[in-house]
C-alpha cells in the first residue's frame, strides 16, 4: 500500500487548500489533512522551512506526495490532474489545463484583495474604507470581466459535456465550481444579479456538485462552511 497524501493547509478555513481537497475527494485518493491532526502544525510549519525541508513553500497550501513535497495550488493541480485522469493527456491540453488554473489563481488573489488591500498582514478592521472601493471594482469590474471570459471558454469548448476543456472532467472544472461557490458566498446579491449571464459556467457549477464523489464530499464533515477567516468573505458592507 502506498502511503496516503499529506495536505498541508491552515486548520478552520476551505482556503486555497479547497482547490487541492476537490480533486483528491474527486479522485476517491486518500489524503490526510495534516494540520486537522493532533500535532499537524509542526508538520505544516516544516514545509514552509528550508531548514527542514529541501523545496520550502513560501505558503500553504502544500502536498506531500512520497518523496515530492510541491507547493503553489496550480503545481499541485497540475500534479494531481496528471496522475489521477483530472487533466488532458497532450501538453497542448496540460498548458491550457494551467493556463486556466493560474487564471483562476489570479481572481481568487483579487478576491482576497476585497478584504485585504492595503496588506495582508493587517486587519480587515484597519483597511475597511480601502476595502470597500476595492470590493465596488471586483464586483462592478473584475468579476464580470473574469466571468465572462471563463463563459466563453466553457461555452466554446468544443468537446461534449460542458466542461471547460476537451469531453471530460477536469481540475479546471473542480476550480471553477469552488470559485463560483466562494463568489455567490461573498458577493451573494453580486452574483445573483449576474446570474442569467453565465449559463454555462452555472451549469458547470451544478454538474460539478452532482459528481457523486464531490457531493459526498460537501455533505461531509471534511468540508468545512466558508467562513470570515477565508479568501472568500461574506462583509455586507461590502456589497452595499
Ligand atoms: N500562490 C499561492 C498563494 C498561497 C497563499 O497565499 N496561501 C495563503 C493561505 S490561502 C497563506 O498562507 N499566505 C501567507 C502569506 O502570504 O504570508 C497558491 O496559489 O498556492
Amino acid at each position: 500500500m502506498t502511503t496516503p497524501y499529506q495536505l498541508y493547509y491552515w486548520d478552520g478555513l476551505q482556503g486555497r487548500g479547497e482547490f487541492v481537497r476537490l480533486a483528491l475527494e474527486e479522485a476517491g485518493v486518500p489524503y490526510v489533512d495534516v494540520a486537522r491532526q493532533k500535532k499537524g502544525m509542526p508538520a505544516l510549519m516544516a514545509s514552509l522551512d528550508g531548514d527542514k525541508v529541501a523545496h520550502p513553500s513560501f505558503a500553504p497550501p502544500v502536498l506531500q506526495a512520497g518523496a515530492l513535497l510541491i507547493g503553489q495550488t496550480t503545481n499541485i493541480l497540475m500534479f494531481l490532474g496528471a496522475k489521477h485522469g483530472l487533466a488532458p493527456r497532450s501538453l497542448e491540453g496540460r498548458l491550457w489545463a494551467n493556463q486556466l488554473q493560474l487564471t483562476i489563481a489570479d481572481i481568487v488573489a483579487e478576491a482576497h484583495d476585497t478584504h485585504h488591500p492595503i496588506s495582508t498582514n493587517a486587519y480587515y478592521e484597519d483597511q475597511k474604507r480601502e476595502a470597500k472601493a476595492r470590493a465596488k471594482d471586483f464586483r462592478e469590474q473584475r468579476i464580470p470581466k473574469f466571468l465572462d471570459y471563463f463563459e466563453g471558454v466553457v461555452q466554446r469548448n468544443p468537446g461534449r459535456g460542458g466542461y471547460a476543456i476537451g469531453a471530460r472532467l477536469s481540475y479546471v472544472d473542480l476550480s471553477l465550481f469552488q470559485l463560483i461557490d466562494g463568489l455567490r458566498y461573498a458577493f451573494p446579491k453580486t452574483m445573483a444579479k449576474l446570474a442569467a449571464t453565465y449559463p454555462h459556467l452555472l451549469a458547470l457549477y451544478d454538474k460539478v456538485a452532482q459528481r457523486p464523489n464531490v457531493a459526498a464530499y460537501l455533505r461531509s464533515k471534511r468540508r468545512l462552511p466558508h467562513n470570515e477567516s477565508c479568501i472568500f468573505r461574506h462583509y455586507p458592507e461590502l456589497e452595499k
